[in-house]
């Protein structure tokens, strides 16, 4: 009985410290919904981002969408980012950052809509 319950408290730990490294986070910006997304834990090295942008409850699809991803200078380290422009792929903006090492990363979040405005979201993500 002690053993079972050890195995499944480590079994919740583990699955808790995975979701927590999944990205899930929605913003609303002029309008706009915006969800940055990832399908898997984040890592050093490559991770895909996906980006839904949706108004009034319809997808925006015709949007140019980029990010920045970086980390600000802290001692014995210089300043860090990593930018990228999204491909739409099956309706979402579609990224590959690179993050050079683990901590916290802030990211701006740009999307130009069909009426060439630019809209800015910040925030950002741990690993
Ligand atoms: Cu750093």
């Amino acid at each position: 009985m002690k053993v079972l319950f050890k195995t499944f408290l480590a079994l919740l730990i583990t699955i808790g410290f995975l979701n927590a490294e999944i990205v899930e986070q929605v913003g609303e910006k002029n309008g706009y919904e915006v969800e940055l997304t990832t399908t898997k834990s984040l890592v050093v090295g490559d991770n895909d981002f996906f980006v839904t942008l949706s108004k009034d409850g319809t997808k925006v699809t015709d949007a140019k969408v980029k990010a920045k991803f970086f980390m600000p200078e802290m001692p014995g380290m210089p300043y860090m980012e990593y930018e990228d422009k999204a491909k739409l792929v099956n309706g979402k903006y579609k990224m590959m950052i690179n993050f050079s090492m683990g901590g916290t990363w802030q990211y701006q979040l740009k999307f130009k809509t069909s009426d060439d405005k630019v809209h800015t979201i910040r925030g950002s993500v741990n690993l």
